[in-house]
Order: C-alpha cells, then sequence, then structure tokens
C-alpha cells in the first residue's frame, strides 16, 4: 500500500551557508558505482549507489537505501567520522527522495544527525544532536537541516549519520540521499580560543 498523505512539519528548505566548506568526502556521489568515504550499516536493509541524482546530472548519481525488515523501526546508516574544530558552530544537511514505487510502502523517514568526539576516530563521544526528521512527499527531492551546535572543549572529530528508517514490520521503504553537507557556519577560522592571534596578520597603515 502506497501512503499518499503528506507530511512535512520538520523538513525545511534553505539553502547552504555561503562559502561554507563540506568537510564530507564524496557528498555528492560523483563516481557511479561506489559510495566510497561512507561506512553503512543496517539491521535489514541495503545502501547502494543509483544513478539518480538530485539535478538531474548524468555525471553525478545519488545514495539509495532499501529497507525490508520484519521489525518496527529496521534502517539504513550511513556515516562519516571528520576532523573538527573545538568551539566553532557546526550545521549538517542533506537532500532526500522518496520514489513513488509500487513495490514498496513508503512509510518512514530519513533522519539526519551528528555527534561530537574527543579523540580524531570518533570513538569517545561528548555530545551531539541537532538532529532532524524529514517525512517524504512522493517523487520530490526535499532538504533537511540540523540544527546548528558548537562544537565543546576537547572535540576533535565529529560523526555524521544519515538514515532511511523503516516505520512499519514488513512495510519496506526506498530511499535516496544527494549532496550530503557538514560544515562549519562561522566564516572566521580563529575565534582567539587557543590563547594567540597567529590566524591573523598585522600591518600599520
Ligand atoms: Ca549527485
Amino acid at each position: 500500500m502506497v501512503r499518499s498523505t503528506i507530511v512535512i512539519s520538520i523538513a525545511i528548505m534553505i539553502t547552504s551557508p555561503a562559502l561554507a566548506q563540506n568537510l564530507l568526502v564524496n557528498p555528492g556521489f560523483d563516481v557511479p558505482d561506489q559510495l566510497n568515504g561512507w561506512t553503512c550499516t543496517t539491521t535489514e536493509g541495503i545502501a547502494f549507489w543509483s544513478p539518480d541524482d538530485r539535478l538531474g546530472s548524468a555525471g553525478s548519481g545519488s545514495m539509495e537505501h532499501e529497507v525490508s525488515g520484519t521489525s518496527d523501526d529496521d534502517r539504513v546508516r550511513c556515516s562519516q567520522c571528520v576532523p573538527i574544530d573545538e568551539y566553532l558552530p557546526y550545521v549538517a544537511s542533506a537532500w532526500f527522495f522518496w520514489p513513488d514505487d509500487p513495490d514498496v510502502s513508503q512509510v518512514g523517514s530519513t533522519r539526519i544527525t551528528f555527534q561530537f568526539y574527543s579523540e580524531t576516530d570518533c570513538s569517545v563521544p561528548l555530545s551531539g544532536g541537532g538532529g532532524r526528521v524529514g517525512y517524504p512527499i512522493l517523487d520530490t527531492w526535499l532538504h533537511l537541516v540540523t540544527a546548528e551546535l558548537t562544537a565543546p572543549t576537547g572535540a576533535m572529530s565529529a560523526g555524521v549519520y544519515v538514515f532511511t528508517w523503516q516505520d512499519l514490520a514488513n512495510e519496506p521503504v526506498r530511499a535516496r540521499l544527494d549532496d550530503i553537507d557538514f560544515s562549519t557556519t562561522s566564516l572566521f577560522r580563529d575565534g582567539f580560543e587557543s590563547g594567540d592571534v597567529d590566524a591573523w596578520s598585522f600591518s600599520t597603515p
């Protein structure tokens, strides 16, 4: 059964901050048949490269998830661990697409969140959150953006996580993600937290 009703209370349509540098590897899935840079785990599902690009480019694609679990809340999760700077504010975002396919139920959601860690390999968690849940409008690309969070003292890495979520047992779902972004919203690289002014240059007029 295909759900035809629309719930879009949390998906937010905005553009990414200008000039922000995306810290993710392979965020737009520009190389066919691979998900390099992404680590995917699942309870009952798969993740693979799809030729369906958000902007319709023949030279790019997206990441597709299929979840066909026998339990409620089965899911596919894909993530990256990236280096970050303490005290800077960060935000994550992704575009997601749920096709109107008759062979899947499409009762579920796309989710995105991130977590700060005190080690470089995302092994010792500090704080996290900012998570957002996006509900599909079938056959439509939607933009999902987290809340902004500032990296706490001692943070050295962040894990960025995207999920495709199957709400109900034996009601499979299929969704795509593209142009995933994780970046700082600060344009200044030195907030003087380090006790020096090394990031600034000096001249006398
Ligand atoms: Ca793409």
